[in-house]
């Protein structure tokens, strides 16, 4: 007995093993769940075949998510394909690579649209076909960064996007509502993924959460899986319009140097 049994999950971000989408997705295929996979373009597809089969996919197609007619085409194969989805992950985001780097002051006018267009707006467009397919209610589940509430170093133009992800996930999840269908965000701490290991600095940002966070350690893909599982599944049927935080709990503190070290608390 799964907790997805007879469920249909669509998942967009794969690129790799070390995705955060692929951390989901096997967590909901160990849980029974049938998985449909789109990937970015044509460069990706020989890498994420593969990872498709592994969990007996039947559905694997390219969708670059700034063009209407390839998101169209996608729905079309999946209604034909399963009649239905339950499930959607949105795990993608896309930035210019200067635009992470240098000054925010700087952001051009289309590195700005470019990154809220492919890491925001995609979640309305993908949400707005998921709809018709979902007619007795889903899930939807989107991934953020804490970088979209507080300053964080080159986070940048990305930090606006998320911002607007966050917004987003309250305002369809209040339109969806009444047709059942949920719609949540996971705000996760550093991993290291593809996305992530481009980032100059990345590697220290991600020990300094190690060393501030909680529970002393960085998080895992699975652990975004395991909460996935939870808003994606029944078990979280009246969460909606919610960011939930992976983050070993980095998010509450006011301070973040460790504090037994310097004040000698306990
Ligand atoms: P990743 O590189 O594995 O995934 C990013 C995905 O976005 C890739 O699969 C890429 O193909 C896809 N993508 C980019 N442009 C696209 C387009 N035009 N059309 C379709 N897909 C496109 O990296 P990841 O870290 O797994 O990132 C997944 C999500 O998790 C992103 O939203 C990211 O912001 C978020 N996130 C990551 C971290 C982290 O530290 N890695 C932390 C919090 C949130
Ligand atoms: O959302 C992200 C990163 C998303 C991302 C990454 C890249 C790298 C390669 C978007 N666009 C691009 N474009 C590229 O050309 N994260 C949450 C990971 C991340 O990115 C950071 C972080 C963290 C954490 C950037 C600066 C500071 C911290």
């Amino acid at each position: 007995m799964g907790l997805m049994d007879g469920k249909v999950a669509l998942i967009f971000g794969v690129a790799n093993k070390r995705s955060i989408a692929w951390g989901i997705a096997q967590r909901l295929h160990a849980e029974g769940a049938e998985l449909a996979f789109s990937y970015a373009g044509p460069v990706l597809e020989r890498r994420v075949k593969p990872l498709a089969e592994s969990v007996n996919s039947r559905l694997v197609e390219p969708c670059d998510v700034t063009k209407d007619d390839e998101i169209e085409a996608l729905f079309q194969k999946v209604k034909e394909t399963y009649g239905r989805i339950d499930a959607l992950v949105h795990s993608i985001a896309f930035a210019n690579r200067e635009d992470l780097e240098g000054a925010f002051l700087n952001t051009t006018r289309e590195g700005f649209r470019l990154a809220l267009e492919i890491s925001a707006y995609s979640l309305v467009a993908l949400t707005r076909a998921a709809v018709p397919l979902m007619p007795n209610g889903g899930s939807i589940v989107a991934m953020t960064y804490y970088g979209a509430e507080k300053v964080l170093p080159r986070y940048n133009v990305m930090a606006v996007a998320k911002a607007a992800l966050e917004c987003s996930v309250r305002y369809l999840a209040a339109e969806l509502g009444h047709r059942n269908i949920r719609v949540n965000a996971i705000s996760a701490g550093p991993v290291k993924t593809l996305a992530a290991a481009g980032i100059p600095g990345f590697r220290k940002m991600l020990h300094y959460a190690e060393r501030s966070a909680p529970l002393r350690r960085s998080i895992t893909q699975d652990e975004i899986g395991k909460t996935a599982l939870w808003l994606l599944s029944d078990l979280s049927s009246a969460v909606t319009g919610e960011t939930v935080y992976v983050d070993a709990g980095y998010h509450i503190l006011g301070l973040t140097e460790p504090f037994e070290e310097i004040y000698e608390l306990p």
